[in-house]
């Protein structure tokens, strides 16, 4: 099990305390042409947290939110709300008024610090909020000269943390959802450190040598874990660039060495797509994917274009991070390997009973970091004695690997055949012509549904009928031939949400 003192606080715990361990000139965060040591950000945090208590007149266990793209400037605030014993709630730049009221009404969110690049769409839900009181800007450029900034340059580098305990809240995170009713996911002070003592040690081995990048956005918990809490809890650097999308990331590992990398299989896909014979990934000692599944066919082109250790892992907002993953000496593709220390899991049918090794069933999980949803009529549904249902169809194999079939709304029913749409994806994916591709089952008179194909060429690519007869004849070659798409439709572009997951939904919505 995990044991940490009665006392702690999360923000205290990834800056004073790295200081005090030593870490103080060594870098913490890289971003807006500058670099940041741990002593820097802790001054940083302190200053900024006297103005959430002494101007904003935050108090323990207040809502605040934080809007803004990746930059350090995130991080900063963040750690700084958490040290004057808020709950904070990070979200997603590009979120809409409408968007954002939700969240702010389902956290009754008092305060909310904002990049002041992103303040219209914030002030226009405050105006309607019942909760939202206080919006303040902060500088995500390297500037700092935002209303929050110029209050904290008069403020003193210590600051007297709230002494919060393990079990007290730190985090909401909010799932998208697809259903338009986000749910929040309810995280303590000791699920951060969990999760870095878990899985970013166990599987990763994080050393004060690492360099981190990646793109998931911070609002989401990957991103948060992987590009803030992971490498600040063991002194080692984070990258946080706006810059940061998927043809850029080859560029930015080159340039500062970067050795662990966190992203989504969409991302390393375009960054196979636009890596040229000259990279030089020789710094880096892990890919890590999660987010979404990853097809073999990006796992095998990764391995065989850069050599580097491609990690699979699935890990979902109710339980912080990742919780089951592949490993250093055991990773293979079309896996997602075995459980991390500290979880259980289990495939179950409909009614909760556990289904033979080998057959397909709903993946469910138990652990230290979840799941708890705020207020909630729906935690009945979801968490059933204590394990967390989630919405994936997996196979556990006889020694205990899982692999993923289909998102449970994704398995297809065609002409009564079961089809997991991601195995189809993945098999078009190992066409050169195709960029991306999302699979999904349309109705059909004669079969119920067919499997249905929304396909991204690549450049100079051409989607007429030859293709489709192309793609359908590629298919049968690689998989059982029933599961070929019988209807195939090329897009310029995949519906997507910000953390890069492909909205599968919308595409069967679009029946037309
Ligand atoms: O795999 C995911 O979707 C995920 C979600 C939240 C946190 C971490 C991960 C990997």
């Amino acid at each position: 099990g995990f044991d940490y003192p009665e006392k702690i606080n999360i923000g205290v715990e990834l800056t004073d305390r790295m200081v005090a361990q030593g870490f103080g000139d060594h870098t913490a965060l890289i971003g807006n042409g500058r670099r940041r040591t741990y002593k820097e950000l802790a001054d940083w945090t302190n200053r900024l947290a006297h103005v959430l208590v002494e101007d904003l007149g935050v108090k323990p266990g207040n809502r605040v939110l934080v809007r803004s793209a990746n930059n350090p400037a995130m991080v900063a605030v963040w750690l700084a709300a958490t040290k004057a014993g808020a709950v904070v709630v990070n979200t997603m730049p590009m979120l809409r008024a409408g968007e954002l009221a939700k969240i702010v009404d389902k956290a009754q969110v008092t305060h909310a610090l904002c990049d002041t690049r992103l303040m219209d769409e914030l002030v226009s839900c405050a105006k309607e909020s019942a909760y939202l009181k206080s919006v303040v800007g902060f500088d995500g450029t390297s500037n700092h000269d935002a209303e929050l900034d110029r209050l904290a340059l008069e403020k003193s580098v210590s600051f007297d943390s709230v002494q919060t305990s393990r079990d007290d809240v730190a985090l909401l995170g909010f799932t998208s959802g697809t259903t338009g009713r986000p749910k929040a996911t309810v995280h303590y002070h000791r699920d951060l450190l969990i999760i870095a003592d878990g899985y970013a040690k166990e599987i990763l081995g994080v050393t004060p040598e690492d360099i981190f990048v990646g793109s998931p956005p911070l609002a989401f918990t990957f991103g948060l874990g992987g590009l803030a809490v992971f490498p600040l809890r063991f002194g080692a650097t984070a990258t946080l660039l706006e810059t940061a999308s998927p043809p850029n990331m080859i560029e930015i590992i080159e340039k500062f060495r970067a050795t662990v990398c966190f992203t989504a299989p969409t991302a390393y896909r375009a960054m196979l797509r636009a890596m040229d014979e000259g990279a030089d990934l020789s710094s880096l000692r892990a890919a890590v994917s999660a987010g979404e599944t990853l097809p073999g066919p990006v796992y095998e082109e990764w391995m065989a274009k850069t050599g580097k250790p491609m990690l699979d892992g699935i890990g979902a907002t109710e339980m912080l991070h990742i919780f089951i993953s592949n490993r250093f000496d055991d990773h293979r593709p079309a896996c997602t390997g075995r459980p991390v220390n500290g979880y259980e899991v289990k495939i179950i049918d409909e009614d909760g009973e556990p289904v033979p090794t080998g057959e397909p069933g709903r993946l469910a999980v138990r652990g230290p970091t979840g799941c708890r949803y705020l207020a909630d009529d729906r935690q009945a549904d979801y968490v059933r004695d204590g394990w967390n249902i989630t919405g994936d169809t997996f196979v556990m194999d006889e020694d205990g690997y899982l692999h993923f079939a289909a998102r449970s709304d994704d398995m297809i029913v065609s002409a009564g055949y079961n089809i997991a749409g991601p195995e189809v994806e993945a098999a078009l994916l190992s066409h050169p012509a195709v960029v991306e591709c999302a699979v999904v089952a349309a109705p059909d008179d004669a079969r119920g549904q067919i499997v249905q194909a929304h396909v991204v060429l690549s450049e100079g690519q051409i989607g007429d009928e030859n293709m489709v007869k192309l793609l359908q004849a590629h298919v049968k070659a690689e998989i059982a031939p029933y599961k070929y798409p019988r209807s195939v439709r090329f897009v310029t572009a995949l519906p997507k949400t910000e953390s890069g997951k492909i909205q599968r939904f919308r595409l069967r919505d679009r029946q037309d």
